[in-house]
Formats: C-alpha cells, sequence, structure tokens
C-alpha cells in the first residue's frame, strides 16, 4: 500500500516517547458485528472513504467480507483533496474493475451523479418491490451526510425533515438506522456507525487518518497532531505556493482601511466628537490593547498562519530531508504562530495545544490548500525511482 509519508516524516518525534495509542473505541466491536448480522439482508453496499486518503480510509477488516456483495466504493470530500490527482486515483482504482465515484457530499450534482451509480449498482434487481442499501465506512468519513443528500433528492420540504445526524467531529453516529431515498421500488438506506480495525497499522496511518477527522484529535494530541501537519505541508513545500495570495490580501486589507480612513475623515464632526476622538487616540497610544484574533475573521486568520509559514520556511535554511532540521523548523514554526494568533504565554502548554487546534480547523476546510495524504502507487514508484 501506498504510505505517501515522505521519509523525513517518519522518523520524527512525534513518532516517539509516547504511550501507545488507543484508537479503538468499544462501541466500535459491536457496531462491527451489527453490521456483518445485517449484511445477508443487504441488496448493494456503499463503501465510503475519504478522497484525502482513498486508501488509508478503507476498513482493511471489512475488505474481505465487503467485496463479496454487490459494491460501489465512494470517495467523499473530493472537494478537499487535490484536484488534479482525481483523474488519476479515478484511473488507479477503475482499473482494479470495481465501480468507484467521487463525490462531495454537500453537492447536488454531486449527489446525483452519486444516485445514477448506485442505480447501476442495483442493475437486474431494480423490479423487486424493496432495495436495501448499507452505507459503511470508517469514522467521519460523510456517511450520514452522504445519506441526507440523497434522501434530499427525493423527498419534499416536509419529509425532508427526517435526517442523518451529522457532525464534524467522528462517532457521530452510534446506531443503525434506516432512510428511505426512492420509490417504485423503494430504496432504503440504512446508516452505520463509522468502524475503524482494531489495530492500526503504524502510526503514519493513524496520524493520516486523525489528520483527516477520523479519530478524534485528543487521542493523538492537537499539538502533536499540528506538528505533524505542519512537517506535512513544510514537505511538500506549501507555504510557498501562497506567496501571491499572501501579498494580494494585504493589499486588499490595505485598500479597504484605507477607504474607511477616508470616509471616516470625510464625516463632519461635531466639537464634542472630534474632542472624544483625539482622547481615544491618545488613549490608545498609550496603553495599545491587543489586536485578539479570533475566528470570527477567518480570513484574517487564514492570512497570518499562511504568512508565518511562509516566512519562517523562506528564512529556513537547513535540509527539508533531515528529520533533525525538519523538527528545528516546526518548533520555529509553531513558536511563530503562537505569537501571530497573540496565544497568551500565561496559558502555557495549553496554548500549544490551540495553536494546534487552529491549524487543524484550517486545515479540515481546506483552507491550507488540498492534499491527497496517500500516494498513488505509481507516483510512489517514481519518488523512489528519483531519490
Ligand atoms: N468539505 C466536505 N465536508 C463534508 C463532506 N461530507 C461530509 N462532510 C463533513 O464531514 C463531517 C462528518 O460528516 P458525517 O456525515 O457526520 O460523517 P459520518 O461518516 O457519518 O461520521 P460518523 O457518524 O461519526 O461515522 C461533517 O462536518 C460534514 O459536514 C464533503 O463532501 N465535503
Ligand atoms: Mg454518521
Amino acid at each position: 500500500m501506498a504510505s505517501g509519508v515522505p521519509k523525513v516524516l517518519m522518523k520524527m518525534a512525534f513518532k516517539t516517547g509516547t504511550a501507545p495509542i488507543n484508537w479503538f473505541p468499544g462501541h466500535m466491536a459491536t457496531a462491527t458485528r451489527a453490521i456483518r448480522e445485517r449484511l445477508r439482508l443487504i441488496d448493494l453496499v456503499v463503501e465510503v472513504r475519504d478522497s484525502r486518503i482513498p486508501y488509508t480510509s478503507a476498513n482493511e477488516d471489512f475488505q474481505d467480507f465487503l467485496s463479496r456483495k454487490r459494491r460501489l466504493i465512494v470517495f467523499n470530500k473530493s472537494d478537499l483533496t487535490n484536484p488534479n490527482l482525481v483523474p488519476k486515483w479515478k484511473d488507479h482504482f477503475e482499473a482494479k474493475g470495481e465501480p468507484i465515484v467521487f463525490v462531495n457530499a454537500h453537492c447536488k450534482e454531486s449527489i446525483k451523479l452519486l444516485f445514477k451509480e448506485i442505480r447501476k449498482g442495483l442493475q437486474n434487481i431494480m423490479d423487486r418491490p424493496t432495495l436495501l442499501i448499507m452505507v459503511v465506512g470508517i469514522p467521519n468519513v460523510g456517511k450520514s451526510a452522504i445519506i441526507n443528500g440523497l434522501h434530499a433528492l427525493s423527498h419534499t420540504e416536509y419529509e425532508k425533515l427526517k435526517k442523518a445526524a451529522v457532525g464534524s467531529l467522528p462517532g457521530v453516529t452510534l446506531n443503525l438506522q434506516g432512510f428511505k431515498i426512492h420509490s417504485k421500488p423503494s430504496i432504503f438506506v440504512l446508516d452505520t456507525p463509522g468502524v475503524l480495525v482494531p489495530n492500526i497499522r503504524d502510526l503514519d496511518m493513524g496520524l493520516k487518518l486523525a489528520l483527516t477527522g477520523a479519530i478524534k484529535d485528543s487521542v493523538v494530541g492537537e499539538e502533536r497532531l499540528g506538528r505533524y501537519l505542519l512537517a506535512f505541508l513544510n514537505s511538500r513545500k506549501a507555504p510557498f505556493k501562497w506567496q501571491k495570495s499572501i501579498e494580494a490580501a494585504r493589499a486588499r486589507e490595505r485598500e479597504e482601511k484605507e477607504k474607511k480612513e477616508q470616509v471616516e475623515k470625510a464625516k463632519p464632526k461635531t466639537l464634542l466628537e472630534l474632542k472624544k476622538q483625539a482622547y481615544l487616540a491618545e488613549k490608545r497610544a498609550n496603553n495599545p490593547k491587543p489586536e485578539r484574533v479570533s475566528d470570527h475573521n477567518k480570513d484574517h486568520v487564514v492570512l497570518l498562519v499562511r504568512e508565518a509559514l511562509l516566512n519562517t520556511l523562506s528564512n529556513f535554511d537547513g535540509d527539508l530531508e533531515d528529520e533533525k532540521d525538519m523538527e528545528a523548523l516546526v518548533d520555529i514554526q509553531m513558536h511563530e504562530l503562537r505569537r501571530a494568533l497573540k496565544i497568551s504565554i500565561e496559558l502555557g502548554d495549553k496554548g500549544w495545544e490551540f495553536v494546534g487546534k487552529k491549524l487543524l480547523n484550517l486545515f479540515r476546510v481546506g483552507r491550507l490548500g488540498n492534499f491527497a495524504l496517500d500516494v498513488l502507487p505509481e507516483d510512489a514508484q517514481n519518488q523512489i525511482q528519483c531519490t
């Protein structure tokens, strides 16, 4: 299997020095049994994976029994992966002869395409009065969001009120639950809890799963995950691609500030207002309040983070292939981010957790770029040949 983890990340500090990580919450064993028990009643299995980790998001323990059913593999969150690689991944999986589709659960056109593939999967049995589909996959890949999308395609506003619970943290769906997505024939979809394998083979897989949200952040630790993310972004040299967008954003900010100042100047003022203005300006000058960086202004946070990462990477004269150098760079970046985001020193170690959280939040909504964390086997081969 293609690891996709640059060699330098393999030996870094987030790999060592901590107690073994328990990736597998107890409810997943129960869910696995429930899924296996229902399987013989199912006409089509829809296995949902994450487009950013097409391999790593496959539950290996499921592959054997799923491959014996009619199956459609859905790579969801296609909006968050590298769009240039989607056609390559498509070719790669299609060559294996299994039906697959890349979708974005939040896009109606995408869900329509998915439904078309589901109909294809049910070919020859559409004359049955009732058909049953089961949606399975690891946590947080968007199983419930997909079901809601399918449900919404064929229902009135009132009926749409029945929704599968969707949430940004893994482990939202805890029970098997049915939803009707079609009449004549009646097609029901069974939502299932996300299930991981009990033993994650290696830490790289675990970190990739955690980074994409399949494992609760607290299991790995936000700071550790944030550091892993930084090392990953550096290894792909992502910050260099932000140069133009940073300059454009700064120019926009300057323009807006100037406009605001001009409007303010043009306003007629009473003597009292002028006095108040002068008093406030003096007070601000003597006692400058630190500007708080909040998520309400996400664009500004993105800009600060991108700038901090670009500046630190540009000034870095070490070797990105050397794990000690990379660790040193990540350390500098963590400090620079903490300073730029104005995360108080008084918070102590908790502050590093906040830095990690901010990074993870931005990454997961695509604001630090769209990446495939897994690498195509043929590309991995090329990488080996090149080094
Ligand atoms: N950007 C993006 N976000 C998505 C997509 N599909 C789902 N999400 C988001 O991913 C998160 C998880 O979605 P869920 O549908 O709850 O995932 P799940 O697989 O049912 O998760 P569990 O029930 O915990 O196993 C939510 O915040 C969704 O809004 C997608 O295609 N693109
Ligand atoms: Mg769910």
